[in-house]
């Protein structure tokens, strides 16, 4: 039988890699961007212009679905695809994350956490055996394992053992997981700052063997400086042939600075947040939407993006909308930013296939420099 889940690695240039993950929902170009769908919706957009934008993927997640309207409902209505409208692949985190960032009364134990709903205080309980079932019931295409991101800073001790809870939970995850053809299981590494920690992590994960695996615990407040330092050697310890995921970043230059060091897919609420705050991410750089000097500005936001929102409105109407909190404001920004990510993968597999990702990345730094028109 040939495994319905499958990475083909097209080409590389210098440690940047351009590829296709093959799934039976359909197939992922990386590297890849992942829209961010928290709630069964990415907010503001229809599942047609998410793919329109050219995503192939959506993140999904465990924490708030289980809560709301809770993954046995979603199950009894055919599964979160159907659902939401969108029967592409979905990758789903697993929920540790978002229950250390929304949940109050956590508390922690070798089995897992158990948490009050941020939503209406109800007591909950997640553990590496629950968050399986419940990425099951969602019909995930890509389940993570359950971890402990650990914050930042962590001194040694402290990191330490909170990944070596994490490489528990990860053979946890991988045994309740079992073997689901078609649907693939990442792992995550944590180890914080630490190489000898990341290494071990990564060292556990290869041992327990997954069909993907993440970089986790990055993007918590250390800065681009020091999340790079971890991605110049963390990418290299994970198996080549397998695709790297990128928990949670970022910003356009940290996408960029993390596919020249070996990452395939990223995931960041950046772009459809920023989208509803009247953010504009442009070659150029932030936009901000709401400033007054786009007032009587004919132009759009930038003229050489073919989005809806460039092609048929001026600054001087994203602005108006935006200031009288008119919702199309939050669908052109959301639909424009999304477009303007897909575009920047887009470019840089482009610039990968074809060896010139160097000049590639000059060219973004050199767009930026610039600054808004
Ligand atoms: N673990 C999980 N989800 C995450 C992270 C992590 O470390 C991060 C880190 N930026 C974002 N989302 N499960
Ligand atoms: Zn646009």
């Amino acid at each position: 039988m040939t495994t319905a889940f499958r990475f083909d690695l097209h080409a590389t240039d210098g440690r940047a890699r351009t590829g296709v993950i093959h799934t039976p929902r359909g197939a992922i170009r990386t590297p890849a961007f992942m829209p961010v769908g928290t709630a069964a919706t990415v907010k503001a957009m229809l599942p047609e212009s998410v793919r329109a934008t050219g995503a192939d993927i959506l993140l999904g997640n465990t924490y708030h679905l289980m809560l709301r309207p809770t993954a046995e409902r979603i199950a009894r209505l055919g599964g979160l695809h159907r659902f939401m409208g969108w029967d592409r692949p979905i990758l789903t985190d697993s929920g540790g994350f978002q229950v250390m960032s929304l949940a109050s009364l956590r508390k922690m134990t070798e089995e897992g956490v158990r948490f009050s709903s941020h939503i209406d205080g109800s007591k909950h309980m997640l553990s590496p055996e629950r968050s399986m079932e419940i990425q099951r019931l969602l019909g995930s295409d890509i389940v993570m394992a359950f971890d402990e991101c650990t914050s930042f800073p962590a001194d040694e001790a402290t990191a330490r053992a909170s990944m070596e809870l994490s490489m528990r939970w990860a053979r946890r995850s991988r045994d309740a997981f079992g073997d689901r053809p078609g649907h693939a299981l990442f792992g995550i590494m944590q180890g914080s700052v630490y190489p000898d920690q990341r290494a071990e992590s990564a060292a556990a994960l290869r041992a327990i063997g997954f069909d993907g695996y993440a970089v986790g615990g990055l993007a918590v407040g250390e800065g681009q400086e020091t999340m790079f330092s971890v991605l110049d050697y963390a990418p290299d310890l994970l198996p080549s042939d397998r695709p790297r995921y990128l928990m949670g970043v970022g910003k356009p230059d940290d996408i960029v600075g993390a596919v020249e060091r070996g990452i395939d897919m990223m995931d960041c609420v950046l772009p459809s947040r920023s989208g509803r705050t009247g953010q504009a991410f442009t070659r150029r750089g932030v936009v901000n939407i709401k400033n007054a000097r786009h007032m009587d500005d004919p132009r759009p936001l930038d003229e050489a993006c073919t989005c809806p929102a460039c092609r048929g409105y001026s600054r001087a109407y994203l602005h108006h909308v935006f200031r009288a909190q008119e919702i199309i404001s939050s669908m052109l920004l959301t639909w424009h930013n999304l477009h303007y990510y897909q575009e920047l993968m887009s470019g840089l597999r482009s610039a990968i296939a074809g060896g010139r990702l160097s000049a590639f990345v000059a060219e973004f730094h050199a767009q930026r420099a610039q600054g808004d028109i």
